[in-house]
């Protein structure tokens, strides 16, 4: 598998770890994709819209045969397999798979923009994928993710809600 990607999950309707689960174990089984990693599960607050349910998100590192286009798809067929609700632009949804980086490449079509154009201002993204990148550079950024940490808004709002690995147990994968 050629390629590395991460990709954001969340939800914030219905069952959100199962959504969550059951989003991991799609990737992890599909074969043009290898689960590497994947972060622990945070409890954030609605950025944005706030007017709505407390989110779950968590972060994975995937490699993958596919193109960054192939992947998106992948990605939103998933979304949709796994009956995704969304009922506005912003608001609440059972399920979101987000591609935030593929390799270290600009991509801007219609569809996809990588790196994620919005990932550096949402600690909700931010702190799962330094959980498991911790010295992860982001192309047109000067110095690597986590100097900026201190910088991003909402940090208060991402709270651990099941560890990796901990007593509960959500261990998809080892780091
Ligand atoms: O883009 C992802 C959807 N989303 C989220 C999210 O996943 N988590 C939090 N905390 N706020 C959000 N606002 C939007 S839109």
């Amino acid at each position: 598998m050629d390629n590395t990607a991460f990709i954001a999950l969340g939800s914030n309707m219905g069952d959100r770890f199962e959504f969550l689960k059951k989003a991991v174990h799609l990737l992890s089984e599909h074969h043009d994709i290898r689960l590497v990693n994947s972060s622990s599960i945070y409890e954030t607050d609605p950025v944005g819209y706030e007017d709505q349910d407390l989110f779950l998100n968590m972060v994975v590192k995937v490699t993958t045969n596919l193109s960054a286009e192939h992947l998106l798809d992948t990605c939103l067929q998933m979304e949709l397999d796994l009956g995704r609700k969304r009922e506005m632009k912003w608001g609440p949804r059972t399920i979101d798979l987000d591609i935030l980086l593929y390799n270290q490449e600009n991509i801007e079509t219609e569809k996809l923009i990588t790196p994620h154009p919005r990932m550096a201002e949402r600690a909700f993204v931010i702190i799962p994928l330094l959980e498991i990148e911790k010295d992860i550079i982001i192309q047109g950024m000067e110095k690597p993710l986590h100097f900026y940490l201190s910088n991003i808004p909402d940090k208060e709002g991402v709270r651990i809600w099941k560890r990796k690995n901990g007593e509960g147990v959500f261990a998809p994968t080892e780091s």
